[in-house]
């Protein structure tokens, strides 16, 4: 596989409605996009970094710098046998895995068009139907948490996500829960709280939920543990696993239950797929999470949430849902609750180039 040229672009998109998390809000996204060219196709990845530093010490900005000065120079004119030696090629820079991640994530969809087979095929995965949740910001009020909760149900999403924080969490739960007492419900809190909080999450414990999403600060592993000792709900990881290693020792210390994977978060496929056959083989669930991609990213994590451990509906919600039009066609519609890639070759969905190149503000190209 022969690289030829890189290109970064940034597409800004407004998202149908703010997303309110326990660490931020955002309603304007600008998706940092990467195309990778080589043999005569086109491979593509989406960098998942967000604008501010609030959920990952990487943004956009970092992440342009780091691929402009570091890793394209290191791979732009190399021939690879795979996309995990492309990123070894750059192996010295450390950290900023979702800049690796948006050209390892490229160079998987290359290697897929250029063998003429379908992405999830490539990593390991399958066409079959992927269960779908969806992820509800922090609302104003609980009313119009329910409406929400709701309408989502109507749809078919087969798992609802809330996002908590402090003020709003236990009884705000429990109003919903009481509400809809059979749906699959979870609660995500982007670190918001401390080990001093145990008692007040174990309030929790009553509302039968599939589990508390990253509780504790981002770079904790051990408090966590000490958490889940105190709550019968299980707790899943996000922020504080950006690594095969951080699972590890997550699951050798029963820091959770539960891991969520994001294959951007984790420096791409390779690092997710070694996370997942480490959760498999131990028989610890995981699933699929978001980073409010657009086509081409939600394209990736289809692609990796076929892989055979993703038992649990993920944060890959239809098109819809986050744009009034996405940036690939077709966009991605929910069919039962669940999404399927369409056929190959590579992410199976084609990015809308003559739309991107209207909507990019920024774009640069890497030569030889
Ligand atoms: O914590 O999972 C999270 C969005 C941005 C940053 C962090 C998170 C999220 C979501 C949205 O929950 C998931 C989605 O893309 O639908
Ligand atoms: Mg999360």
């Amino acid at each position: 596989m022969k690289i030829e040229r890189i290109e970064l672009r940034i597409v800004p998109l407004r998202l149908r409605e703010r997303f309110e998390i326990s660490s931020g809000a955002r309603r304007d996204r600008r998706i940092l996009l990467v195309a990778v060219h080589g043999e005569g196709e086109i491979g593509w990845g989406e960098v998942v970094a967000a604008e501010d530093p609030s959920y990952s010490p990487e943004t956009t900005e970092t992440a342009w710098h780091v691929i402009r000065d570091f890793l394209a120079p290191a791979m732009v004119g190399g021939d690879f046998e795979n996309p995990a030696q492309m990123l070894d090629a750059a192996g010295w820079v450390r950290g900023h895995h979702m800049a690796k991640a948006g050209l390892e994530m490229a160079a998987w969809d290359l290697l897929a068009r250029l063998k003429g087979v379908s992405l999830p095929e490539v990593i390991g995965g399958s066409r079959r139907p992927v269960p779908v949740g969806v992820s509800i910001g922090i609302q104003p009020t609980d009313e119009a948490l329910l409406e929400k909760v709701e309408g989502y149900l109507e749809e078919g999403y087969r798992r609802i996500k809330i996002k908590i924080k402090p003020g709003r969490d236990v009884a705000m739960l429990r109003a919903v829960r009481s509400r809809f007492p059979e749906a699959s419900l979870m609660a995500d809190a982007n670190s918001a709280y401390t080990l001093a909080d145990a008692g007040h999450l174990a309030g929790l414990d009553e509302l039968d939920l599939m589990m508390i999403e990253q509780p504790l600060s981002h770079e904790d592993i051990r408090d966590h543990a000490e958490l889940q000792r105190r709550l019968e709900t299980p707790v899943c990881l996000d922020e504080s696993i950006h690594s095969v290693e951080d699972a590890r020792l997550a699951l050798d210390l029963a820091a959770c239950r539960i891991i969520n994977i994001k294959p951007g978060r984790v420096g791409g496929f390779s690092s997710a797929r070694a996370i997942h056959d480490l959760c498999l083989g131990q028989g610890v669930p995981v699933w699929c999470g978001g980073m409010l991609e657009s086509g081409v990213g939600r394209a990736h994590n289809v692609a990796l949430a076929s892989l055979p451990g993703f038992t649990l509906p993920g944060d890959i919600s239809e098109s819809r849902r986050y744009w009034d039009e996405d940036i690939v066609e077709p966009e991605f519609v929910m069919t039962d609750g669940t999404l399927v890639l369409p056929d190959g070759p590579g992410m199976g969905v084609r990015p809308r180039i003559e739309r991107i190149e209207a909507l990019a503000e920024r774009h640069e190209v890497f030569t030889t």
